[in-house]
């Protein structure tokens, strides 16, 4: 990032090194008996992002460190085998201010964005809650966010408001003053026929009349305009964002499933991806994330956090 708040970040280890120099925040993860989340837990303590809790099956969670050489130091660890028990466990612990982060473990998503969503023992605090995930792709000139990815499964316009107000959110958080969201669909033309375009039309008109505030919207774009500046030119596009997106707003979680596994298997891309909206972040990484992606997100929530 310079300091004119434009977004100049190319790597997420830039994101990792502003978490390094926070102090260390509190983290629990639920139903932690998972390797890989093990392992990125571990090395963020010991690169004092995080202070961990892991709730779960404490014999499967010490076996795999057993097995693995890993050393829980200084890590409490509470017992409960049942993975829904160990989310509501986890979300209480946030509520009661013993921790600031909360992170999947071995749970289906599901069950956890419920027991987040339960309107008395909850994490909601009057706000849209949705994911975001920011990559690091070889072939893009800076770090790039797809959302929502992961929670809201068929978003209506005033979902898509809010899911846009989110991802803003974070990059704010890490200092970029105005990101530009480029609202993704099949064509640039507004085409009544397909939803798509016609709720990117009225997004932008949202950003123009300042009901969506602190960055430039524009859309609808088709993924080749959004991100490159020549496609863009060649279908005589004049636009601040075309070419030079932060935030892509896909137009469901069919769209940006797919577009997040294609960019993590095929584009060789990395991803740190977090829940926003709720009383604390959630780091909610699939089986399919790598290790390092798992330490990124880490990374992320506890700038976040
Ligand atoms: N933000 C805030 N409140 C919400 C949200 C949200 N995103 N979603 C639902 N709510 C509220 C509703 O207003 C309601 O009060 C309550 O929560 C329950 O709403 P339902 O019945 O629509 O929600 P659920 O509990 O049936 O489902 C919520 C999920 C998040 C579990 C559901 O949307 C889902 O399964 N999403 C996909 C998750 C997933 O599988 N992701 C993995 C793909 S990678």
């Amino acid at each position: 990032m310079t300091g004119d708040g434009q977004n100049t970040f190319r790597h997420l280890s830039e994101i990792l090194e502003i978490a390094k120099d926070q102090s260390s925040k509190k983290l629990v993860v639920a139903a932690a008996e998972d390797l890989h989340v093990l392992q990125a837990v571990l090395y963020a303590q010991t690169e004092n992002i995080i202070n961990p809790i892991l709730i779960g099956n404490s014999d499967k969670i010490l076996e795999l460190c057993r097995k693995n050489e890993l050393e829980p130091v200084d890590i409490p660890l509470i017992d409960e085998k049942d993975p829904v028990k160990s989310c509501e466990l986890a979300i209480d612990m946030i509520r009661q201010g013993e921790a600031s982060i909360l992170m999947k473990g071995l749970v289906s998503t599901a069950p956890l964005l419920k027991a987040v969503l339960d309107k008395d023992k909850g994490l909601r605090k009057n706000k849209l809650l949705s994911h975001a995930a920011l990559f690091e792709v070889p072939s893009y000139h800076k770090l790039i966010a797809v959302t929502d990815a992961g929670m809201n499964v068929q978003p209506s316009l005033g979902e898509k408001a809010g899911i846009i107000e989110n991802a803003v959110e974070l990059f704010h958080r890490i200092g970029i003053k105005e990101p530009k969201v480029g609202i993704l669909g099949p064509i640039e033309t507004v085409n009544p026929r397909i939803q798509s375009t016609v709720d990117a039309r009225d997004l932008k008109a949202m950003n123009q009349s300042g009901r969506i505030e602190g960055c430039l919207v524009d859309g609808p774009l088709a993924m080749d305009n959004a991100v490159s500046r020549e496609a863009a030119l060649l279908k005589g596009i004049s636009s601040q964002v075309a070419g030079d997106v932060d935030i892509l707003l896909v137009p469901d979680l069919n769209c940006g499933n797919i577009l997040y596994k294609t960019l993590v298997f095929l584009a060789n891309s990395i991803s740190a991806a977090v829940v926003m909206g709720a009383s604390a972040p959630i780091v909610l990484t699939s089986r399919a994330d790598s290790g390092k992606s798992k330490l990124m997100s880490i990374a992320l929530a506890a700038v976040l956090g």
